[in-house]
């Protein structure tokens, strides 16, 4: 039996030898030290051995046991490792990119043109000393009308084709809409903090209206305000045409006319030059040559009042700058549906880099 064992051994040092996978090697194991496999089926034969050959075969038994053990351990963890290799020769990461991506070919993403303006706008106003700051979309009446000196019934609420909320009333019994300016954004900066301030408000407003080129139901405007003492109209162009010069990079023609909005007096409707067709007349300025642009005006004592400014004390200007529009004649966009309309053809012409 010790040489049955010995030979047993050898045999299935042979056997496992050329196997190569993990599920071969313990098919071979069940074989060899299985309830039914060949270990067991010589040891059946101890009955018939006497005492003393019974003390030689237990142990050598144990030894082989153990020995076809360690050499499985060590094929199944060599197995292993080829593997591993094999996997890791094919994913193998090329870190000079000289066999895979060419560098160059690679897509970039890019800005969005209204997110180009948006942020020089910003970083100009920020240089003058302006805060920047965000409001909400959803709001209720008194912010978007009523402390801008438009009350329930004035004609003015027409103006702007508001969407309404069909919900409950805010905590105040005022009904809920979606901003249609960011002049909402004034009664907040006013109520928030104390005169000597100026900031701008950059954001999306909504409008019921009909879409053609230069008009969508959602579009930005940006906001700016400047509350102090002894502010004059003229501070108010001298910074209109500093930020219009830095955008445009170059003199472009404006004109500026008498216009109405309840929020300031007096008022003014700030236009540009259309850039689209150089002042010939398309669709975009509507034949006119002309482009409204920049509403603006020096804040009414009624609005300077609802913020909780004495108005005998302080005054200011606020304008309202059409972004969308301002991004059209900064680029020579002819249509203001372009730039919502998600065609990767269209932005990618402002990848800045
Ligand atoms: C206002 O919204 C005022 N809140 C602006 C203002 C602020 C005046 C502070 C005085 C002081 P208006 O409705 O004109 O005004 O809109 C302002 C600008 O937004 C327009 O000049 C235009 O450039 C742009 N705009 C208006 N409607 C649309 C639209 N449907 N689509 C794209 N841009 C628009």
């Amino acid at each position: 039996m010790i040489e049955q064992l010995e030979s047993l051994f050898d045999s299935f040092e042979k056997s496992l030898q050329v196997l190569e996978t993990q599920a071969d090697v313990l098919n071979l194991k069940s074989d060899y030290l299985g309830k039914k496999g060949k270990v067991s089926e010589i040891l059946k034969g101890l009955k018939d051995a006497t005492p003393e050959q019974r003390k030689e075969i237990g142990p050598k038994a144990n030894e082989i046991k153990d020995k076809i053990q360690l050499e499985m351990t060590k094929k199944l963890q060599e197995i292993e490792m080829k593997e591993i290799n094999e996997k890791l020769a094919q994913n193998k990461i090329d870190i000079t990119f000289k066999n895979s991506i060419k560098v160059g070919a690679q897509k970039h993403g890019g800005f969005h043109p209204r997110t180009l303006i948006r942020q020089e706008i910003e970083d100009i106003f920020l240089s003058m000393g302006f805060e920047v700051l965000d409001g909400p979309h959803v709001e209720n009446e008194f912010y978007n009308f009523e402390a801008l000196n438009i009350p329930g019934d004035h004609p003015a609420r027409d103006m702007q084709d508001t969407f309404w909320f069909k919900d409950e009333k805010s905590e105040e019994g005022k009904k809920h809409l979606l901003r249609t300016h960011t002049s909402t954004v004034q009664v907040h900066g006013m109520l928030s903090r104390k005169p000597p301030f100026r900031f701008i408000a950059p954001g999306t407003v909504f409008r019921c209206e009909r879409t053609d080129a230069s008009h969508e139901m959602v579009f930005q405007q940006l906001e700016g305000m400047m509350v102090g003492k002894d502010i004059s109209v003229g501070n108010l162009i001298y910074f209109m045409k500093v930020a219009l010069k830095e955008i445009f990079k170059r003199d472009v023609e404006v004109r500026l006319r008498p216009g109405f909005f309840p929020f300031v007096e007096p008022g003014f409707e700030l236009d540009i030059k259309c850039q689209v067709c150089s002042g010939k007349g398309c669709s975009v300025c509507k034949q006119t040559g002309w482009v409204e642009l920049l509403p603006c005006g020096m804040v009414h004592p009624n609005v300077l009042k609802a913020g909780g400014i004495d108005p005998e004390e302080y005054n200011g200007f606020a304008f309202g700058l059409g972004l969308d529009r301002l991004v059209m004649m900064k680029y020579g966009i002819d249509d203001i549906r372009h730039l919502q309309s998600g065609d990767l053809r269209f932005n990618e012409q402002f990848k800045t880099y």
